[in-house]
């Protein structure tokens, strides 16, 4: 197995399951591998490191930058890190690799394709409802966009499996592509 470090980057609608498999993958690693995990989730990376950035193409682009500098420093020392954001836009995505990579990181592009009417019907935030009356600006899928990713890595569609299905398709993914 590759010992470079490693970041998974998990893209998607809000409520498209991505926090759930990357938590759900931070466990199992933790049991399964010696080098230390840190996840970054775009909820909780928001009231820290992101503390006072927006949604608008801009903040949500520095947003990006921001988890992409931290996990390519993260990978540069070996270690691992899950990405869970929204990051709607390819070109900031595709930032983030190069950065990861240059620091001699292995980049993993996970996009959990869960289908948007699939993500609003959960709406376990309430948000699409107050997205759809209107009442948040910019929500991504309902009145902002999010560019599907051409060729990640690998795409896990939340509604077609149960959770930890879909764990295990990503765990295989990534003991067969030898990057564990
Ligand atoms: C999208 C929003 C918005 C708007 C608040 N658009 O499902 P959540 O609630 O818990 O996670 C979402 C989170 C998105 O933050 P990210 O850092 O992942 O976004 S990005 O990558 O685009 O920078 C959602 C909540 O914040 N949220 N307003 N307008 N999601």
């Amino acid at each position: 197995a590759d010992r470079r470090g490693l970041v998974v980057w998990f893209t998607g609608l809000s409520a498209s399951g991505k926090s759930t498999l990357a938590g759900m993958l931070a466990r199992r690693l933790e049991s399964h591998d010696s080098r230390a995990v840190t996840l970054l989730d775009g909820d909780v990376v928001r009231r820290f490191l992101s503390k006072g950035l927006g949604f608008s193409r801009e903040d949500r682009d520095e947003n990006i930058h921001r988890i992409g500098f931290v996990a390519s420093l993260i990978a540069r020392h070996g270690g691992i890190a899950l990405v869970a954001a929204i990051s709607p836009y390819r070109h900031a995505r595709a930032e983030a690799r190069r950065l990861v990579e240059e620091a001699g990181g292995l980049f993993v592009e996970v996009h959990v394709a869960t289908p948007l009417a699939v993500c609003a019907q959960r709406d376990p935030k309430g948000l699409y409802a107050r997205a759809q009356r209107g009442e948040i600006a910019a929500f991504t899928g309902v009145s902002d966009p999010y560019e599907e990713p051409e060729t990640p890595e690998l795409r896990l569609d939340t509604s077609q499996a149960k959770d930890v299905d879909a764990l295990d398709a990503l765990w295989y993914y990534l003991q067969t592509a030898g990057v564990l």
